[in-house]
């Protein structure tokens, strides 16, 4: 079953093929990239609103079976910010860390999470399933690792004492806000055959 990927980042998307490579489909499950012309423009409130805005855009290109993720890390101190616009909070992603970790100085609580809400639309264009997942965790004061991608050098997972860019992509893979919202998708997909 080929899946249309509603997104441009490859980060993300290669976090989700191996996802699905270590679960036990039933059948094989293949996400792939949406074709050229994907642009879709996420101005929801929330996570869940802007998945299904990429989710759409992706169908009426496809006609397929479509998902979509959309991701951001919110930090309470900063009261969620900077949630649906952490791919916009700064021009690169080194960037996008400094201010996060400028606008927490001086802050002792340093908890946050990050969140993962994916949508998953029928070849009919029909809203067939749609999840949530969180990661909880801390924002340490100074980055640390090369692994992931975004803002994981700064996340230490809670329980742990090493940033999500400190851990392997399996370790990531087996702890992630993408992780649990995949895990819910991939069990509603194997019971639709
Ligand atoms: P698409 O919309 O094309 O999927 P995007 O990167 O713009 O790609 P989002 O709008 O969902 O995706 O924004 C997600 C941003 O949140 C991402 O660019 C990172 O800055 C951050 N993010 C999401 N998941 C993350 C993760 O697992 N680790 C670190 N940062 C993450």
């Amino acid at each position: 079953m080929d899946i249309v990927l509603a997104s441009s980042n490859k980060h993300k998307v290669q976090e989700i093929n191996d996802i699905v490579s270590v679960y036990n489909m039933p059948f094989p499950v293949k996400f792939i990239l949406p074709p050229e012309g994907f642009d879709p423009e996420e101005n929801g409130q929330t996570f869940a609103e802007n998945s299904l805005i990429k989710a759409t855009e992706a169908w009426k290109l496809t006609k397929g079976w479509v998902l979509a993720d959309d991701s951001g890390l919110c930090i309470d101190a900063l009261g969620g910010k900077p949630g649906i616009y952490s791919a916009r909070y700064a021009e690169t992603p080194a960037l996008r860390i400094e201010r996060v970790l400028k606008e927490l100085e001086g802050e002792e609580n340093r908890k946050a999470h990050f969140t993962c809400a994916m949508t998953l639309i029928n070849p009919e264009g029909h809203v067939a399933f749609k999840t949530e997942g969180i990661c909880e965790g801390t924002i340490i004061k100074s980055a640390r690792g090369v692994n992931g991608f975004g803002y994981d050098p700064i996340f230490l997972v809670k329980g742990g004492t090493r940033t999500m860019a400190e851990l392997s992509e399996e370790e990531k893979n087996l702890v992630s806000h993408r992780f649990v919202a995949l895990n819910n998708v991939l069990n509603f997909i194997k019971n639709i055959k």
